[in-house]
């Protein structure tokens, strides 16, 4: 009964009246004798006690929700009366709503201004690519289960074109073009054969991070990605690393930030370890840099991969991700930066 009012409150959410008999009608669907109101209070007598009190709120607030939209309705066009009839063209025209950035706009644009004033550089690349630049030149081995149908969409029938799992093939590219020192990260969107979830989408958005030089060592990498933590999440965030594999860096590693909602002390959204999952980095394999044409002997380097709907969850506590891409405007209007 609860996804059913849900619904019902997204459905009168997307409700828009341009007359009066529309807002009417409105009223009759949902408040009248016989509308939809009604019909769930009759639906919560069959509930068992102990349902009853959390349901019959939910249904008060849907009531109170709807009789919220009607009023908004009935002003605007009263406003919209007022003003053809006064006709009084000097006055000011009604207010504009100022829209928001999307969240993961406001997360994405802080990451590229945190990794810009320490040097790195923004590259971007094709959504669609090959099999070279997604996996292989990763040192993906022939049969990962990553390069399956199950994982990774292809376009059309050719296994070589797909869409880009990771935006490290923009990396690849790079190290391809360019010779060191190179230190870039490279926002994008991603595309993975996944079942959409709370913490699980098709689509999303990732910022991976690349430096290679001579003499890059892991030490750099945890005092970088201690410095993104600092100004990401404040000065007293804690960060911890644990060991990890990736085809693509040896050694690898995860990197956790403390709990901010207990402070580390352990609760229901830390799974009570007191530390949150944030993102992935290593030293790059030296096979990477010698399929990109580059001496290992030479070079060493760093790289990480963050997903922004990940860093964004964390910062602003959003517990579902499909939030992101439904355009509802009661989420989106949260959201207010200078970025
Ligand atoms: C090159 C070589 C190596 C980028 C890296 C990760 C670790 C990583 C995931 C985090 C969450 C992706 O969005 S996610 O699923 N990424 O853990 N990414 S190291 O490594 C590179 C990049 C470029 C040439």
């Amino acid at each position: 009964m609860l996804q059913n009012i849900d619904r019902i409150f997204e459905e009168a959410g997307r409700f828009r009246a341009g007359s009066r008999e529309e807002i009417e009608q409105f009223r009759i669907k949902y408040l009248g004798k016989k509308g939809v109101i009604p019909a769930l209070f009759d639906e919560l007598r069959q509930l068992p006690a102990g349902e009853k009190k959390t349901t019959g709120q939910k249904i008060n607030e849907l009531k109170q929700f709807i009789s919220g939209r009607i009023d908004e309705f009935m002003g605007r066009i009263a406003a919209e009366s007022e003003v053809v009839s006064a006709a009084d063209l000097t006055l000011p025209g009604p207010p504009l709503q100022p829209g928001a950035r999307h969240p993961i706009s406001i997360i994405r644009n802080q990451i590229i201004e945190i990794f810009s004033r320490i040097g790195f550089t923004i590259s971007e690349g094709p959504e669609i690519e090959d099999d070279w630049h997604v996996f292989t030149a990763l040192n993906f081995p022939p049969e990962h289960p990553a390069k399956d149908m199950q994982d990774t969409f292809f376009i059309g029938k050719d296994p070589d074109i797909l869409l880009r799992t990771q935006t490290s093939s923009v990396q690849v590219h790079v190290l391809e073009n360019q010779p060191p020192p190179i230190r870039t990260i490279s926002p994008g969107r991603v595309f993975r054969n996944e079942a959409i979830s709370a913490r699980a989408h098709c689509i999303f958005h990732q910022v991976e991070g690349l430096y290679i030089d001579e003499n890059v060592s892991f030490a750099d990498l945890k005092q970088t990605l201690l410095y993104f933590a600092r100004e990401m999440f404040g000065e007293e965030i804690a960060t911890r690393l644990r060991p990890s594999y990736f085809p693509f860096t040896e050694p690898s590693a995860e990197m956790d930030i403390s709990c901010q909602l207990c402070g580390g002390k352990g609760c229901n959204v830390c799974k009570y370890t007191g530390w949150l999952e944030i993102l992935g980095c290593g030293m790059v394999d030296p096979n990477v840099l010698e399929f990109t044409g580059l001496d290992p002997e030479k070079y060493t380097g760093y790289a990480f991969g963050m997903g922004i709907e990940r860093v964004a969850m964390l910062r602003y506590q959003i517990r579902d991700l499909r939030l992101y891409f439904e355009n509802d405007l009661r989420f989106l209007e949260q959201f207010c930066s200078a970025y």
